[in-house]
């Protein structure tokens, strides 16, 4: 029992609660991160949460992830669609990775149907709002 996940959110994340509520929700980034947080808790497991505007900032942490975590929840924002170099990040480390999507990306733009990510991560959750965060969580501390 026990373990470290990295909470990483990608860019315009930081926006969360003011940033479109009809499709995000009203819930901001840091309620997310301490709800998570606190919900792990009783199994032990730590969430360290962090969020960039900028692709080689993920980057640097998803490498620097390697040894340190058990499982990265990730919500790569716009990134999904476009970052090979994220993907090759993904894949250059053992730390598995779940893509999660707040929004039901398929219900949206044609550009947004497409993950980039996907095929180099563990799984995806889209679509159930914030609490696919939560899912995710649960998911690592299960398996
Ligand atoms: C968040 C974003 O910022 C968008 O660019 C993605 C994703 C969808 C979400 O639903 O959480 O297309």
């Amino acid at each position: 029992m026990g373990g470290k996940l990295l909470l990483l959110n990608g860019p315009n994340l930081n926006r969360l609660g003011k940033r479109e509520p009809g499709i995000y929700g009203s819930k901001t980034l840091s309620d997310v991160e301490k709800e998570l947080s606190a919900a792990v808790e009783p199994f032990e497991y730590q969430i360290d949460a962090k969020q960039s505007n900028h692709e080689g900032q993920l980057i640097d942490w998803i490498q620097e992830s390697e040894g340190s975590y058990d499982g990265i929840i990730f919500n790569p924002g716009g990134y999904t669609h476009t970052s090979v170099a994220i993907r090759d990040a993904i894949s250059s480390v053992t730390v598995p990775v779940i893509e999660v999507h707040i929004s039901n990306v398929h219900q949206r733009e044609a550009f947004r149907h497409t993950s980039m990510l996907a095929p180099v991560c563990e799984g995806q959750i889209v679509g159930l709002g914030t609490k696919g965060y939560f899912l995710a969580a649960k998911y690592f501390i299960e398996n």
